[in-house]
């Protein structure tokens, strides 16, 4: 997968140059387009990838097509310092097949304890923008630097108030 991700730079890079109209006037929105930036580079390889700063910069921590119980070990697709330290994540995901993946507070996908989903193609530039929810709808602890394990999961194990994203 990382070769496969450095061959997709080049070509980002070479393309980055020709002007693409932007939908949005906001303040902001040069930070916010980082992230879009990104998927662009990735397209659709199935992965969640998490960084440590906001906007998907501060370089990636992780990212996986599988599932990781927890982003803290040795194994899997996030490990060591990937554990409590995500800032953004990033879902480019392949409809149909990886499409929604499931972010946790605590490690084991442990949904009482706090969780939130992730469509694929969408990305959540600050995390400190949110909190975690619990299967019932309750607010938990904070997102930011808190996630410990991710699953892919279907639409139907998310709780109306539990998606993130844009
Ligand atoms: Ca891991
Ligand atoms: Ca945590």
């Amino acid at each position: 997968m990382r070769k496969i991700r450095l061959a997709a730079v080049a070509v980002g890079l070479a393309v980055s140059v020709v002007p693409v109209s932007s939908p949005s006037s906001a303040a902001g929105t040069a930070m916010e387009s980082h992230c879009l930036t990104m998927k662009k580079i990735y397209g659709q390889d199935g992965d969640i990838n998490a960084y440590a700063d906001t906007f998907c910069y501060g370089g990636e921590i992780g990212y996986d097509s599988g599932d990781d119980p927890n982003w803290a070990d040795n194994s899997g697709g996030f490990r060591d310092s990937a554990g409590n330290n995500a800032m953004s994540v990033l879902n480019t995901g392949i409809p149909g097949k990886y499409e929604v993946v499931a972010l946790y507070d605590y490690e084991n996908y442990d949904y009482a304890a706090g969780y939130r989903c992730l469509g694929v193609g969408d990305w959540e530039s600050d995390l400190s923008k949110f909190r975690f929810v619990d299967s019932n709808g309750n607010t938990k602890g904070p997102m930011a630097r808190q996630i410990s394990s991710h699953r892919w999961v279907t639409r139907s194990a998310c709780s109306a108030n539990s998606w993130i994203g844009l």
